[in-house]
C-alpha cells in the first residue's frame, strides 16, 4: 500500500498517528505537497463527507477525521508557505458566526500566504462586524468568508451589506466558498469573488487585488 491511500485510510479511523507518519514519509520520498493534500487528506475526508452525509458515521468519529487531517496539514504548512515574499496585498480570512468547521479555510489561508498575501486569520465563529471592522482597522482590501453550514451562509451577506452601510465595498472586496456555495449564491449576495477550492481561491484573490 502506498503512503497515500495508507493516510487516507488512517484518517478514515482518526489514527492521526499514522496520517502523521505517511504524510512526513510521503514528503521524504519527494511526493509533491499538492499531491499529498488532495490524493491523500482530501480523499480521506471525502470518504468521511460521504459516510456521514448517508448516517454511517457520526458526529465523534468525524472529530476524530479532523484531528487526523490536521496532524498531516501541520507537516505539509511549511512547504506551502515560502519565506520573505513580498506581500501582495492583505486579506483578512474566517470562517462565518456561527460555524466551526475551519479545515478548508486554513487551506485557503495556508495557500494564500504561500503565494505572498499577508493573511489576517480571524479563526471561526466569525461575526460580520469582526469581519469589517478588522478589514477597515488593518487597511486589508479582501475579505475572505468561509460557511460549511446552509444555516450560516446568511452571514456572509451581512458582512457585504456592513461594507456596503459604511461605504467600503469599494475599497474592500469580498470572496466566499465553502462546500454548500456555488458561484449563483455569490453572484445573489453580491460578493466579489467565489472559489470552489483553496487553489483557486489563489487566482480569485489574484485577479481581485489587480
Ligand atoms: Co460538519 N457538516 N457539522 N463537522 N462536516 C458538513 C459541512 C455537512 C455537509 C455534513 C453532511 O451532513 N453531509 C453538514 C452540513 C449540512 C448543511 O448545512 N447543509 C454538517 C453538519 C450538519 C454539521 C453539524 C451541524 C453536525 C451536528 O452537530 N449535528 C455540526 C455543526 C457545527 C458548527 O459548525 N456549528 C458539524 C460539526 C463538524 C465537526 C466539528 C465534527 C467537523 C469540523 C471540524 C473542523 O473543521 N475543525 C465537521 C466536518 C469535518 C464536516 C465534513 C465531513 C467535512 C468538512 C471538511 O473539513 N472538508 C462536512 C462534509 C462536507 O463538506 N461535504 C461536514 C475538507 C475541506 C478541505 O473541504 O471545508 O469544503 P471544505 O473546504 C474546501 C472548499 O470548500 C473551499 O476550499 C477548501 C479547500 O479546497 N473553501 C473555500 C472553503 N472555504 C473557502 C473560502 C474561500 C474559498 C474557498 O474563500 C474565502
Amino acid at each position: 500500500m502506498n503512503e497515500l491511500t495508507k493516510m487516507a485510510e488512517a484518517l478514515q479511523i482518526g489514527d492521526d498517528k499514522v496520517v502523521y507518519d505517511s504524510t512526513k514519509k510521503a514528503i521524504e520520498q519527494g511526493v509533491p505537497a499538492k499531491t499529498i493534500l488532495d490524493d491523500g487528506l482530501i480523499a480521506g475526508m471525502n470518504v468521511i463527507s460521504e459516510k456521514f452525509r448517508k448516517h454511517e458515521i457520526f458526529l465523534p468519529h468525524v472529530l476524530l477525521a479532523a484531528k487526523a487531517m490536521y496532524a498531516g496539514m501541520d507537516l505539509l504548512k511549511p512547504l506551502f508557505i515560502k519565506d520573505k515574499i513580498p506581500s501582495r496585498g492583505k486579506i483578512v480570512i474566517g470562517t462565518v458566526q456561527g460555524d466551526l468547521h475551519d479545515i478548508g479555510k486554513n487551506l485557503v489561508g495556508i495557500m494564500l500566504k504561500g503565494a505572498g498575501f499577508d493573511v489576517i486569520d480571524l479563526g471561526k465563529d466569525v461575526s460580520a462586524e469582526n469581519f469589517v471592522d478588522t478589514a477597515k482597522r488593518e487597511n486589508a482590501t479582501i475579505i475572505g468568508m468561509s460557511a460549511l453550514l446552509t444555516t450560516t451562509q446568511p452571514v456572509m451577506k451581512k458582512v457585504i451589506e456592513k461594507l456596503i452601510e459604511k461605504g467600503l465595498n469599494n475599497k474592500i472586496k469580498t470572496i466566499v466558498g465553502g462546500a454548500p456555495l456555488s458561484s449563483e449564491y455569490a453572484d445573489l449576495i453580491g460578493a466579489d469573488a467565489y472559489s470552489y477550492d483553496a487553489a483557486n481561491a489563489v487566482v480569485s484573490v489574484s485577479k481581485l487585488v489587480k
